[in-house]
């Protein structure tokens, strides 16, 4: 800040996530011009989005106002601290990360190690941790810190599959606190999720924060095949028709009038559809991964049929070809 050396920052991580604020400094400046100078060391890549100025007691101010009213709420606390952003900074960590089809990215150890990340709690309370681990017969036991505390959780299961694991809870006063990940043996984890409980009433399962005290809609289903179900709602609210099926974002839920509604899945806690709508009526939930394998050998047949003609035909020609599967392209986007 005005030719003054402020701050470096190396914003190295081993799984490449998301844009991230960082706390830089805290200047005090006089009314008028100043400049701001940034410089790459020439060691790596920086990536900048923005950079905010705020006057720190305007900052204070709304912190406090943000934490007094969470202090306030009645609403429980829930955070989602994904594995590979969370447990992933240090970019020598000996744990690694892999996709999992239609999940999410798992972090695993390749020899034992343990990783930490920090989490602010604004409300001082207990805390009960949940973690979303893939279970199978070659897994063994997650261990979470939490300041130094350990919760464990056995990740063995006779068929691979997801689950939410019950860690147990924690009381944590209000601040910063160090959660930490190990393993005895291997695990793969997917995500942590922490929710504040009231008067140390541990929950059995995450499912149910996440329940409703207004009237549940009726909903009665037919399975006319395994890509399509045919629903007769009763509803006094809109509501999410959770869909038990393992998340795919080819499912739609097609009501009577013809809106398309794309499922949520999010994080995993509900995955479902999202439907606006009281009254009685009907609607279908479809596949319609169908359609783009139909749609798909169209497109193949059409691109193999171009292919051979550009062969034998003049640059003029196939500059006019080319245009007309330009704008065939355009049409098949629109349409989905
Ligand atoms: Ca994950």
């Amino acid at each position: 800040m005005d030719d003054l050396f402020q701050t470096e920052v190396k914003p190295e991580a081993k799984f490449w996530s998301e844009p991230k604020w960082i706390n830089l400094t805290n200047l005090n400046l006089r009314k008028g011009d100043h400049i701001i100078t940034i410089r790459n060391d020439g060691k790596g890549y920086n990536d900048i989005d923005s950079i905010a100025i705020i006057e720190t007691s305007k900052f204070q101010e709304q912190k406090s106002k943000i934490l007094r009213a969470i202090k306030e709420s009645e609403t429980p606390i829930v955070y989602l601290l994904e594995a590979e952003i969370n447990f992933l900074e240090n970019p020598c960590s000996k744990w690694n990360y892999k996709k999992y089809p239609y999940n999410d990215y798992l972090i695993y150890p390749e020899e034992a190690a343990t990783e930490k990340t920090e989490l602010y709690i604004p409300k001082e309370g207990s805390y009960q941790f949940f973690a979303r681990v893939l279970k199978g017969p070659e897994c063994g036991v997650l261990r979470l810190l939490v300041d130094g505390k350990v919760l464990n959780a056995s990740c063995y299961a006779e068929n691979p599959g997801f689950e939410w694991l019950n860690l147990g809870s924690v009381y944590l006063s209000q601040g910063a606190h160090e959660i930490g990940v190990c393993a005895e043996g291997y695990v793969e984890l997917d995500l942590i999720a922490v929710a504040s409980i009231k008067n140390g009433k541990q929950l059995n399962s995450l499912g149910e924060l996440f329940q409703g005290s207004f009237e549940k809609p009726t909903v009665n289903f037919e399975k006319l095949n395994p890509c399509e179900y045919r629903v007769h709602v009763k509803a006094e609210e809109s509501f999410i028709l959770v869909f038990s099926d393992a998340y795919h974002p080819l499912w739609r839920a097609i009501l009577d009038d013809g809106t398309e509604v794309k499922p949520v899945n999010l994080y995993h806690l509900v995955n479902g559809f999202f439907i606006n709508r009281t009254g009685e009526f009907n609607l279908t939930v479809r596949f319609i991964g169908q359609d783009y394998v139909d749609l798909g050998f169209k497109i193949s047949l059409v691109t193999f049929i171009s292919v051979l003609g550009m062969l034998a035909i003049p640059e003029r020609t196939y500059l006019r070809v080319r245009r007309r599967l330009a704008s065939l392209k355009r049409a098949i986007y629109r349409r989905f």
